[in-house]
């Protein structure tokens, strides 16, 4: 007891010893602001709370080209729009002028070329035919297929008229004869003619002819004379074809 009566008051003394040494130092540090001090950094603190976010920043530099991207597909096709306004009626009576007026050029187109082929060709005609002398020498079926691609046929005289236009056409080119359509290739010795029609009343046959010669003669040309005479199909010659004249 005696021992801890006395420790307590050095304890005591020691404490207010040093609370006085603490403060005359802090007082002498305070009156003398010029004097060197030397500053020890302290411990690291703890870390502060986070701060508030800042105000955006500047706008960056125009970055370089970049490259040229790949096509694209093309798209579904769109709805289909709405119907058009109905239109203005046709006026059709300027057409029709024009039209009318085209057909009575080539009417008068078609007289002067009929007029041009008699003058050239020297074409022969009766009041119902038109016949073209030929100087291309052709077998008959050739003479034939020549004169209906033009629309006609070897020259069928079936009267005197026609039989006499056709001489005369001959005779006037200084000819000897010439294919007409007359044959009997279907029925040997039934002669007619190449558009199948039968002879009738009329015929001009040379005397001695149809003769069949060599049993080889079943078509017919006209000598000048206006005669006919049965000959060969095959060899070539010169042939007169007819047109109708409602056909020209
Ligand atoms: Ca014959
Ligand atoms: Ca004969």
């Amino acid at each position: 007891m005696r021992g801890e009566k006395l420790l307590l008051p050095v304890i005591l003394i020691s404490v207010l010893g040093l609370i006085l040494l603490q403060t005359s130092y802090g007082q002498h540090l305070s009156e003398e602001p010029c004097s060197v001090q030397i500053l020890v950094p302290g411990l690291k603190g703890e870390p502060g709370e986070k701060g508030v976010k800042g105000a955006p920043g500047r706008p960056g530099r125009v970055g370089p080209l970049g490259e040229i991207g790949l096509k694209g597909h093309m798209g579904d096709p769109g709805p289909m729009g709405p119907n058009g306004e109905p239109g203005v009626p046709c006026e059709c009576t300027p057409l029709r002028k024009m039209i009318g007026e085209m057909d009575i050029l080539v009417a008068q187109m078609s007289s002067e070329l009929k007029f041009i082929k008699n003058a050239v060709a020297g074409i022969k005609e009766t009041d119902s035919k038109v016949y073209l002398l030929v100087k291309e020498e052709k077998r008959y079926s050739d003479a034939e297929a020549y004169c209906q691609t033009r629309g006609g046929h070897l020259a069928m005289p079936k009267d005197e008229g026609a039989n006499a236009a056709i001489a005369g056409y001959i005779a006037e080119a200084g000819l000897s004869r010439a294919y007409i359509g007359i044959h009997d290739l279907e029925r040997e010795g039934l002669f007619a003619y190449v558009d199948r029609s039968p002879m009738t009343t009329f015929s001009k046959w040379r005397k001695g002819e149809p003769n069949n010669a060599y049993d080889d003669e079943d078509c017919a040309e006209m000598v000048a004379s206006g005669e006919w005479t049965d000959v060969a199909c095959h060899p070539t010659m010169y042939f007169v074809c007819e047109f109708d004249k409602d056909s020209v």
